[in-house]
């Protein structure tokens, strides 16, 4: 599944590059690119297509690689879009390890050090992930997790609509 994305190019109409576009003036304005994915063992659709319009409305491209990604696809996407923002989602209760496994793949990739990259959804079985859970996903590269808390969803448009450098992350 791919949303509307293509890789990022300058955008034709500065008029047009509404929304999170950077300090760039208008003429120089670019939109921006943002991937939502799912996690390899995660075959749930409908949380990766309500973060995909989310993101859209925020005023970026979202490129949504679906459901069951292999770790492998996901890198191998990220480091030829080089996205502004990179959005994990799981629901099925084991996005906690396969968000731990992932992010270690990703942060290997040089030119992704410093690419935002943030996890969300059901991350467990038990609800909300303890503070231990997630200060081990912010260790391992994440720079923000919201996970199944009341508030996840608007700490996250918070997030998305500044883009944030990597220091910023947080217990969300
Ligand atoms: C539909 C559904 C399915 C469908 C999915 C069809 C499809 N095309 O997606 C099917 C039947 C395939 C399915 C399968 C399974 N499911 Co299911 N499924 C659901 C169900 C009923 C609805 C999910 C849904 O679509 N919600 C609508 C979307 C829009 O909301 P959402 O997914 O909850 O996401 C929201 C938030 O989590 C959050 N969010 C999610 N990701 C992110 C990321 C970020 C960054 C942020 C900010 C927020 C965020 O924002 C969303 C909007 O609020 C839920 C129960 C429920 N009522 O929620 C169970 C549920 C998610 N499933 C569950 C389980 C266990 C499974 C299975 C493992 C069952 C099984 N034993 O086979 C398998 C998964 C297999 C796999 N490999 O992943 C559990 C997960 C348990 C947990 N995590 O604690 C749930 C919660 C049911 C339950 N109560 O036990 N499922």
């Amino acid at each position: 599944m791919t949303g509307s994305g293509s890789l990022p190019t300058p955008h034709p109409d500065p008029a047009d590059a509404v929304g999170p576009v950077g300090t760039a003036g208008p003429a120089e304005a670019v939109r921006r690119t943002v991937i939502v994915s799912g996690v390899a063992s995660d075959s749930h659709t409908w949380n990766l297509i309500y973060l995909q319009m989310l993101v859209e409305e925020l005023g970026y491209d979202v490129v949504n690689l679906g459901a069951c990604v292999p770790d492998d696809l996901l890198v191998r996407e990220c480091q030829a879009r080089r996205p502004d923002l990179v959005v994990l989602s799981s629901v099925n209760g084991h996005g906690y390890q396969d968000g731990l496994r992932v992010v270690e793949k990703l942060r290997a990739i040089p030119a992704l050090g410093e690419t935002p990259i943030v996890i969300g959804g059901k991350l467990g079985v038990r609800g909300a992930e303890s503070q231990e859970r997630v200060g081990r996903l912010l260790a391992a590269g994440f720079d923000a997790v919201f996970d199944d808390r009341a508030d996840a969803v608007v700490a996250f448009r918070g997030f998305a609509a500044v883009l944030p450098g990597r220091a910023v992350g947080g217990l969300l």
